[in-house]
């Protein structure tokens, strides 16, 4: 009678014990109102669980921004590339911008890793591959969707910060390049204003070539700016809720 009792607990607590990855996903994602993290949790699952990690298309995730979409934030989305820590030190004290860290999808996976396995229906938090491992990789193709997703609902004003200590700022195998930008049409989005961070010894600015490509590649009808902003202006107005946000630079 024990031994059929400790079985049957063990099971019951096998199929009802969350892993900490699952407890992380549910408690992030119930800090937003208005969605079934349940919902979401099961279908973001169903995008990479019992596959290969290096067999998961962009489009798995289709389902799990079906069930989380994201919603226009005009003049007021925030898009970046190698700028992820200045970005979101200005974004996280000062509410002037939305970022796809701001969202649901985004808040809920960043910063993680994840993967699922053949012939298994667990989630794996180590040994998946790297970013540049194989192309269809799990996380990958995550941040490949949602950042589609996101740049799909860009409107009005859209700010982009790019990284003035790098010689590519506007670097075409980033996803800002490869995935934002060429979803920004010119229907929806009026300008995009370029904020270019610069750092004591930048090597690079508002007038590198690359950004020249970036003017070219852009949707004809979206008017194009930058403006160099030092990392400390932007840190500024970040700790000055005095300062609007609309003359932070
Ligand atoms: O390749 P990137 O920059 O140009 O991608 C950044 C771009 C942003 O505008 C975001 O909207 O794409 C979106 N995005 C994320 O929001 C995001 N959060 C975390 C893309 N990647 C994201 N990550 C992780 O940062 C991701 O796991 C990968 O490792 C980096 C890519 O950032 P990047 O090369 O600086």
């Amino acid at each position: 009678v024990i031994v059929v009792l400790i079985v049957i607990s063990a099971v019951v607590f096998g199929l009802t014990l969350k892993s900490a990855f699952e407890s992380t996903f549910l408690s992030r994602c119930e800090k937003f109102d208005q969605y079934d993290c349940k919902k979401v949790w099961d279908a973001f699952q169903q995008a990479y669980v019992n596959k290969d990690p290096c067999k998961v298309p962009v489009e798995a995730y289709d389902p799990l921004i079906a069930a989380a979409p994201f919603k226009p934030q005009c003049n007021r989305m925030m898009f970046w590339s190698k700028t992820k820590d200045v970005v979101h030190g200005f974004t996280e004290k000062r509410d002037c911008f939305v970022t796809l860290e701001d969202t649901l999808l985004g808040s809920v996976l960043d910063g993680l890793t994840w993967c699922g396995k053949e012939g298994s229906k667990d989630t794996n938090t180590t040994g998946c591959p790297g970013w540049s491992d194989c192309e269809n990789n799990t996380v990958r193709s995550f941040w490949i969707r949602a950042s589609a997703a996101f740049a799909d609902v860009a409107c009005g004003n859209v700010t982009a910060m790019l990284n003035g200590s790098i010689n590519t700022p506007f670097n075409p195998t980033s996803i800002f390049a490869s995935v934002e930008v060429p979803r920004f049409i010119a229907s929806r989005v009026k300008n995009l204003n370029v904020v270019m961070v610069i750092q004591k010894n930048n090597i690079s600015n508002c007038t590198d070539p690359s950004l020249k490509n970036l003017r070219q590649s852009i949707d004809t009808g979206i008017t194009f700016s930058c403006k160099d902003v030092s990392e400390s202006r932007i840190q500024e107005c970040g700790s000055k809720p005095q300062i609007a946000c609309r003359t932070c630079w």
